[in-house]
C-alpha cells in the first residue's frame, strides 16, 4: 500500500506512535509518505521506503495566524496525486483530520483518497472539548472514512462526549520489543554508585503533573537512596527544577531535556514514574514495561487497560504522593517483588503490545476502509 501519514512532528506521544507506525509499515514493504511541517522527531529520513514531504506555510502581513491547515491540505492532495497514495492516516484530530477531509474532497473528481483518523487523547479530552474546537472535532470524526482510538477508554469517551455514530475501532499503541528491551544496568551516568534510578518521560505539560515526580523522589529518599532522571521539556520544567531545589533534592534530580533515543535510557532505570492527571494510554509506561522497568502510575483514563495493578506495575490516585512514593519504596526494597514485576511487565509488552501484533491490525483496517 501507499500510505500518507500526518502527525505533529514534535516531542509528543501521537507523533511518536505515528512515526514508529510509518517505519514499521515501511519495513513490511509499504510505501510511506510523511506529510508535516518538520521531520518527525524520531524519524530517520534514511529509512528505506519512507519519504518526507514538508508543508511550507507562507506568511503574509494580513495573516495574524498563518493557515497551516490549508497548506497541509494542499500538500496532502499534491503528494497523494503525485505518488498515487491509497490512503491518508492522520494522527491527532485537530487540525489534521480536517486537512485530510479537504484533500479527499479536492481529489474526489479524479481519484478516491479515504482517510483514517487516529485519536490519541488530548485531541478529545482537552482540546477537542474546548468550545472553539468542539463542533469541528465532531465533524472531522464523522467525516473520517475510518476512526481508531488508542484505548477503550478513549473510544468510550469520544462516543460519549461527541455523540458520534460512526464506529471507532480500538487499536492500542505498540512498542518495538527488539529495540525496547531489558539490558544490564551498567551504563548509569546519573546519581551516586548504588543509588536506585527513577525516570520520568513526558512533554512537561500540566496534565503530566511532573512536580509530583520531584515530590515522590523527596519522599522516597527518606527510605531509599534514589536519583530521579527527568526526560523531556515543556512548561513545567522550570517549576520542577525550582521545586527540587526547595525540597533540598536538587542534586538528586537530573534534567536531560528532549531525547530521541529513550530506548537507551529506559533500561538503565529501576522504576518509571507516570503521575499524570489524565492519560488516554500512557505510551511511556509501555516503553518502560518493554524494557522490564515497572511503572508506578496513576489510575486514570486508559492506563488501567495497560498496567495491571500489583502484577506488572502499580496504580494510585493522581496527586497521592504518599501512596505513589510507598509503591516505589516497596519495589525498590523487595528484590523478589521487583523481579516478578519486571518480568511480568516485559512479558505483557511482548505478548500484547509488540509491533508484530499491532501493525497487522492497522494493515487490516486500511484494507477494510479502502474496500468500503
Ligand atoms: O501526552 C501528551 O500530552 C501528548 C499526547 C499526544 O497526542 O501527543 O499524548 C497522547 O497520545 C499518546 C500516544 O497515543 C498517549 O500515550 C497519551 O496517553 C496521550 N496523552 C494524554 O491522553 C494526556
Amino acid at each position: 500500500m501507499r500510505i500518507g501519514i500526518t502527525c505533529y512532528p514534535t516531542y509528543g506521544g501521537s507523533g511518536i506512535v505515528a512515526t514508529e507506525l510509518g517505519m514499521e509499515l515501511a519495513s513490511r514493504g509499504h510505501e510511506v509518505h510523511f506529510i508535516s511541517y518538520a521531520n518527525p522527531i524520531r524519524l530517520d529520513p534514511d529509512t528505506p521506503g519512507v519519504h518526507y514531504h514538508e508543508v511550507e506555510v507562507s506568511t503574509y502581513p494580513l495573516f495574524q495566524f498563518p493557515p497551516y491547515c490549508l497548506a497541509l491540505a494542499s500538500r496532502m492532495a499534491e503528494v497523494a496525486e503525485q505518488y498515487g497514495l491509497d490512503l491518508l492516516h492522520v494522527h491527532y484530530a485537530i487540525p489534521h483530520s480536517i486537512a485530510a477531509m479537504l484533500a479527499r474532497d479536492m481529489l474526489a473528481p479524479r481519484r478516491r483518497l479515504p482517510f483514517v483518523t487516529t485519536l490519541h487523547g488530548t485531541d478529545i479530552t482537552l482540546v477537542g472539548t474546548d468550545r472553539s474546537y468542539f463542533p469541528i472535532t465532531k465533524f472531522s470524526i464523522e467525516q473520517s472514512d475510518g476512526v481508531t482510538a488508542i484505548s477503550e477508554y478513549l473510544r468510550a469517551r469520544t462516543a460519549e462526549v461527541f455523540g458520534v455514530q460512526n464506529e471507532i475501532r480500538v487499536i492500542r499503541n505498540f512498542v518495538n520489543c527488539d529495540l525496547y528491551r531489558p539490558q544490564a544496568k551498567s551504563e548509569r551516568f546519573w546519581g551516586a554508585p548504588g543509588e536506585k534510578i527513577l525516570i520520568h518521560i513526558s512533554n512537561f505539560r500540566p496534565v503530566k503533573r511532573v512536580l509530583d515526580c520531584v515530590r515522590i523522589l523527596a519522599e522516597v529518599r527518606r527510605r531509599v537512596k534514589a536519583h530521579l532522571v527527568m526526560v523531556g521539556d515543556g512548561p513545567d520544567r522550570g517549576p520542577a527544577e525550582r521545586l527540587a531545589r526547595e525540597l533540598g533534592v536538587g542534586r538528586h534530580v537530573t534534567f536531560l531535556g528532549k531525547q530521541s533515543h529513550v530506548e537507551r535510557l529506559l533500561p538503565q532505570a529501576d522504576v518509571l514514574l507516570l503521575p499524570s492527571e489524565m492519560e488516554a494510554f500512557g505510551l511511556a509506561a509501555l516503553e518502560a514495561m518493554a524494557c522490564g522497568v515497572p511503572p508506578v502510575a496513576t489510575r486514570v483514563g486508559g492506563v488501567p487497560e495497560l498496567v495491571t495493578h500489583g502484577e506488572d506495575g502499580f496504580l494510585e490516585a493522581p496527586g497521592d504522593i504518599a501512596a505513589q512514593a510507598a509503591r516505589v519504596v516497596e519495589l525498590l526494597t523487595d528484590e523478589g517483588l521487583y523481579q516478578r514485576m519486571a518480568e511480568a511487565a516485559r512479558a505483557k509488552a511482548v505478548r500484547q503490545y509488540a509491533s508484530a501484533q499491532v501493525i497487522p491490525l492497522y494493515e487490516g483496517y486500511y484494507r477494510e476502509v479502502m474496500s468500503r
